[in-house]
């Protein structure tokens, strides 16, 4: 039988260690001994027992402790009394069981290690729940990798297209947020995000002629429009993102999606890559180019066999197609990815046309990390 869903309790994770010990692990703050399976299992046994929870007793080879103990409602606990400087119990159990009990439980098995451990504990510290199975995820991890969990509480729409997973959830906190192929990608929380890769407020586009790659959720569009630009062609090669954020992101795009084509504004549902290409074959000009991808790329073109190549491909074409005095926008990625963001700014080195550039990091409200954003010019 599959759980609907499962809470897991992540709760007294213990290290305690002494100067012999090897090195702790990284959440051990001050060791100060070795943890003795043989006296400490047997009274931490006693609370499980008491908790009616039948008790497994798996080999380590010497390796300390390890059990599984199952009890009401598949109420399930896994003890782990590591040879060295470290006790985790994990608590798992469905939505229904008796949270009560289940803290209970957990305090006494807290308290229970405070007294076996006779004071020694450098560091107890019982982690909320996890939950797992939910009908809305609520899991977005940072770019650089740390788990996120967010307020997401329905699924406005879910739809595959013919490029990619599209999501809308709803957050308490940010509003309704695009997820692309499980990429978090704005929020309606998120005009930071629009202004900065618009060289927040420093630009001014009345009467220029700019060119938007991807930017399908209209924030973009929406905020650029105001500025009375001569000309704004947006390039999104997904219609189903373009509709969806019509009807579900309207925060960030107003009515501008509504219609493809307006007074200062054309949207052309179409593949960047060969539109590029044609512009630069007519000798076609912007003065900027606001480059506002997924940053996972769609890529239907054949020569690309790497994401880099395919950046670069885009860069390069971009930087064709700008004006000598024009300037070139884009996310870069979270402040933290300084490995990508040097191989991001050694891309910028290889175009065929010399650049300089500059960053700027900004807070983006649903994103949970800072992100960095790149203004790029002809040299
Ligand atoms: N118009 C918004 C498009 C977003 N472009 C790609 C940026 C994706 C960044 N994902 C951020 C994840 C943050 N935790």
């Amino acid at each position: 039988m599959v759980p609907e869903q499962i809470l897991d309790k992540d709760p007294p994770t213990l290290p305690v260690s002494d100067s012999e010990a090897p090195s702790p692990g990284p959440n051990c703050a001050s060791p100060r001994m070795k943890v003795d399976s043989a006296t400490t299992v047997p009274d931490l046994l006693s609370i499980f027992h008491e908790q009616e929870m039948t008790e497994t007793a798996h080999e380590t080879n010497g390796h300390g402790y390890l059990g599984t103990f199952v009890g009401k409602n598949g109420r399930l606990a896994i003890l782990r009394v590591h040879s060295h400087a470290l006790v985790t119990i994990d608590l798992q159990c469905y939505e229904e069981d008796n949270i009560a009990q289940l803290d209970n439980l957990l305090n006494a098995l807290e308290t229970k290690l405070k007294v076996i451990l006779n004071g020694n504990i450098t560091r107890i510290k019982r982690l909320p729940a996890l939950v797992r199975g939910a009908e809305v995820d609520r899991y977005w991890p940072t770019a650089d990798g740390r788990l996120v969990e967010y307020d997401m509480d329905q699924i406005v729409y879910e739809e595959d297209s013919a490029y990619q997973n599209i999501k809308i959830l709803h957050s308490q906190q940010y509003g309704n947020v695009l997820i692309l192929d499980n990429d978090l990608n704005l929020a309606e929380s998120d005009l930071a995000y629009t202004q900065a890769i618009m060289g927040s407020g420093r630009e001014n586009y009345a009467g220029k002629e700019v060119l938007i790659l991807g930017g399908g959720d209209g924030g973009i569009l929406s905020e650029m429009v105001k500025q009375k630009p001569k000309m704004i062609t947006m390039l999104d090669i997904d219609q189903k993102v373009i509709d969806a954020c019509k009807k579900y992101m309207r925060g960030t795009c107003g009515n501008i999606l509504d219609n493809l084509k307006g007074d200062c504004y054309q949207i052309l549902v179409e593949d960047c890559v060969p539109v590029l290409k044609k512009y630069v074959q007519e000798g076609k000009t912007f003065d900027y180019v606001i480059n506002d991808l997924t940053a996972i790329p769609i890529s239907t073109q054949p020569e690309e066999d790497s994401t880099w190549e395919f950046l670069r491909l885009i860069l390069d074409l971009s930087i064709k197609v700008l004006h000598p005095s024009g300037k070139y926008f884009t996310q870069g990625n979270a402040e933290t990815l300084t490995e990508a963001l040097s191989l991001y700014e050694e891309q910028l080195g290889k175009l065929s046309c010399p650049v300089a550039f500059s960053k700027e990091v900004t807070c983006v409200p649903s994103y949970l990390e800072q992100w960095v954003f790149y203004s790029v010019w002809k040299k």
